[in-house]
């Protein structure tokens, strides 16, 4: 089991319906360290690059609109096999088929706004880490 970081985005759908702490609090409780955490909002720029796999998809505008609609928060938590782990708690993608008790199977019932993104493979999480904080703001 090696120890790992990973890029978690708080979306802006739950930065407005209240939603931070009780999900910041699932991954402490679950026994991450959190090594980075901020409340900002996306320009289209940075918009692009953190979706930029998601190119060319119908819902790519969609996408990148969503997500520069207001605030997000965005953390990097560091654990054992923190990558599958956080993936496996926050669920499928659409919030109708997430099973209950991970986080989009609890807060969601939209495809698009879904809550949460996580970085999904250790090279997304370099370089989604890389486009959201700087050296010095990684504790
Ligand atoms: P995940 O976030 O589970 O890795 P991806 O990478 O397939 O899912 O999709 C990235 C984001 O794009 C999703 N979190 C969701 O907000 C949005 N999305 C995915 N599929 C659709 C869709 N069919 N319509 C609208 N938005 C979508």
């Amino acid at each position: 089991m090696s120890m790992q970081r990973t890029l978690v985005i708080i979306k802006p759908d739950a930065v407005e319906r209240g939603l931070i702490g009780e999900i910041i609090a699932r991954f402490e409780k679950k026994g991450f360290r959190i090594r980075g955490l901020k409340m900002i909002r996306l320009n289209r720029e940075l918009a692009e690059k953190l979706y930029d796999i998601h190119r060319g998809k119908p819902f790519f505008e969609e996408l990148i609109k969503f997500i520069m609609s207001g605030p997000i928060v965005a953390m990097i938590l560091e654990g054992s096999s923190a990558i599958e782990v956080v993936r496996n708690m926050i669920g499928p993608t659409d919030g109708r088929k997430a099973p209950p008790g991970t986080i989009r199977g609890d807060y969601s019932l939209d495809i698009k706004m879904n809550i949460i993104h996580a970085a999904d493979s250790l090279e997304r999480a370099k370089y989604e880490i890389s486009l959201l904080f700087k050296e010095d703001e990684i504790l």
